[in-house]
């Protein structure tokens, strides 16, 4: 049996997607600008075969709504791939929490994506792979490449101008990221549940939507100018409204638990304490900090003495998705 192994690592957005324009090609309603991680990890092996589950997790067949979404991805990639008669299959493997609001998706979706086109021999660059993977999950579109990415909203009805590029490599700016584990357990609403329930039912989704363009324009700004304040600024603006939509939705969607409040005081505790650091949030309870490789230390083990803190997990900027192995054309 021919196949390929790819690796991509999770994506925590700055500036974050929420929202669809189409939700059949996963075309988001906002740009969106992310960090690529380098520690939290996922890879995937596809292979072509008649029988057998077409998902596997760690080799255990995964079942249910999560399997049929995985199968009707991989019959879509393998027809715009070219190799429609071929049955993909796909075995992933995370080095991390998946459905935690950890990015999983992102990381799985990227890794499936990179090997499906190495395993059936496509030859694309990482521009088009970035839309291939987009279909499978929407944040996948910016875990192809490294470092600081932005995946454009675009406006073409068939998502041929939404994709993600980089703006930065790894070694042009390499922050850190802290990540305070506050649940272990999956999250209760799908992120892609909630976006769809947010959309339509929260009065303050329009003027979420109306806020992007000046975060991302500010936010582009702000990384090319390497001003780490105004970067972790925007970030904490941009995450606190997002939220704001799900609080504010019919009925409303919670992410938070009271000790992932008690992460975002412990932050900005750091900063008046001459420890500069910025907390995002994902649609889970999980806390992501952002601060420089130096203070890692600091913030970890701030964090770490938080009553409710789980686990804390660290994580450097990664270089973007990677072939293992495969006969591949693929960029
Ligand atoms: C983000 N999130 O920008 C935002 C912030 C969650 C909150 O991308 O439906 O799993 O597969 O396109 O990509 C999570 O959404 O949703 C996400 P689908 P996805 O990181």
């Amino acid at each position: 049996m021919s196949g390929a192994t790819a690796r991509a690592g999770a994506n925590v957005a700055l500036v974050k997607y929420w929202g669809k324009r189409d939700e059949e090609r996963n075309l988001p309603a906002v740009g969106s600008i992310s960090i690529t991680l380098s520690d939290l990890l996922a890879t995937a092996r596809v292979g072509m075969g008649k029988e057998g589950p077409r998902f596997r997790s760690h080799g255990v067949p995964v079942s249910g709504v999560a399997a049929d979404r995985m199968a009707h991805y991989l019959d879509w990639i393998a027809g715009r791939l070219g190799a429609g008669a071929e049955r993909l299959c796909v075995d992933v493997e995370a080095g991390f929490p998946v459905g935690a609001g950890l990015a999983s998706s992102a990381a799985i979706y990227c890794a499936t994506a990179a090997a499906s086109a190495a395993a059936v021999g496509a030859s694309i660059d990482r521009a088009e792979l970035s839309r291939l993977a987009r279909v499978g999950s929407g944040s996948a579109a910016r875990s192809v490449f490294g470092g600081w990415v932005e995946w454009h909203r675009g406006t073409r009805e068939d998502g041929e101008d939404s994709g993600a590029e980089q703006l930065l490599p790894v070694a042009d700016w390499p922050v850190a990221l802290v990540v305070a584990v506050v649940h272990d357990g999956p999250k209760e609403v799908p992120s892609r549940d909630a976006m769809r329930h947010v959309s339509r039912t929260s009065p303050l989704y329009d003027g979420w939507i109306e806020a992007q363009e000046e975060d991302l324009e500010s936010m582009r700004s702000a990384i090319a100018a390497r001003d780490f304040g105004a970067v972790g600024r925007l970030a904490e603006e941009n995450c606190l409204r997002m939220h704001a939509t799900t609080f504010a939705a019919r009925p409303p969607v919670f992410f938070w638990l009271p000790v992932t409040l008690a992460v975002m005081q412990a932050v900005r505790q750091l900063r008046a304490d001459g420890c500069e650091a910025y907390f995002t949030i994902d649609a889970g309870p999980q806390v992501k900090v952002l601060c420089s490789p130096e203070r890692v230390d600091r913030v970890a083990g701030a964090l770490a003495g938080i009553p409710g803190v789980v686990r804390v997990l660290r994580s450097g900027l990664g270089s973007g998705v990677e072939i293992l192995d495969g006969s591949v054309p693929w960029k």
